[in-house]
């Protein structure tokens, strides 16, 4: 990437933001990321977390893999944490928590590349702007199985305070979303919703990433219309 994302474009990528890892997949992760490309997802981010997560040489093998289905699919691949294996893959870019390295020393690292920064508070995300983040990831909206030292979930509330405390960077709310929340979740501000679950396990992979991104695109459509 050559200069920074647009706002714009941010924007466009976070719609439907695919967040997977083996540990997620009951079918082989290939597979569910390919049904999910079918479906539409407009983003994806390999994170490979959790007690039975794949480490060193096959962990870099499915990050390849991925990797290679959202380059041929036209969908930028984010890495979350790792910005090692990020640089050494030439990702798109960099998801990092609170409790990784700091924002500002990832944006050094990586140049140009997108970098999305988790914030569960304003302050939070105040810092994640000044730092150079490009899109924020905010949750838990709902209660999240998915991730082990989630926080209490804190409704789309979070969104409109953020938006309320002046926070206009993109944003995607993560936790516990599914096609029948996507559009309160649009409705309190994000600009896109992150999903494991509710695609991952879903019975129809590519359906359900369908129906949720409908929902989104349908409200960003209405909304636009109307203002
Ligand atoms: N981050 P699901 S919640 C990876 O609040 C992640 O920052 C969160 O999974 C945060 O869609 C979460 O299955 C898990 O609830 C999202």
């Amino acid at each position: 990437m050559t200069e920074r994302i647009s706002s714009v474009k941010m924007c466009d990528y976070l719609r439907m933001y695919l967040v997977m890892g083996s540990v997620n997949c009951e079918a082989e992760p290939d597979k569910v990321l390919a049904e999910a490309l079918v479906g539409g997802i407009t983003l994806f981010q390999f994170r490979e977390k959790g007690a039975s997560a794949l480490c060193g040489k096959p962990r870099i093998e499915l990050a390849q893999k991925l990797q290679e289905m959202c380059r041929h699919a036209g969908v930028p691949f984010i890495v979350n944490d790792d910005v090692d294996l990020a640089l050494e893959l030439s990702a798109d870019g960099v998801h990092i928590g609170q409790a990784d390295e700091s924002a500002r020393s990832v944006r050094k690292r990586i140049g140009n590349r997108i970098l999305g920064v988790s914030a569960h508070t304003v302050k939070e995300a105040r810092r994640a702007v000044l730092h150079g983040a490009d899109y924020l990831g905010v949750g838990p909206i709902y209660p999240t199985t998915s991730k082990a030292d989630a926080i209490a979930a804190q409704g789309t509330a979070i969104l409109r305070q953020m938006r309320e405390a002046g926070i206009d960077l993109p944003i995607v709310g993560i936790g516990g979303i599914n096609a029948d929340r996507a559009e309160k979740v649009m409705r309190g501000g994000a600009d896109g919703v992150a999903v494991i679950s509710a695609i991952t396990q879903a019975a129809e992979v590519h359906n359900a990433v369908i129906e949720m991104k409908e929902k989104v695109e349908r409200w960003r459509n209405g909304n636009r219309f109307s203002s």
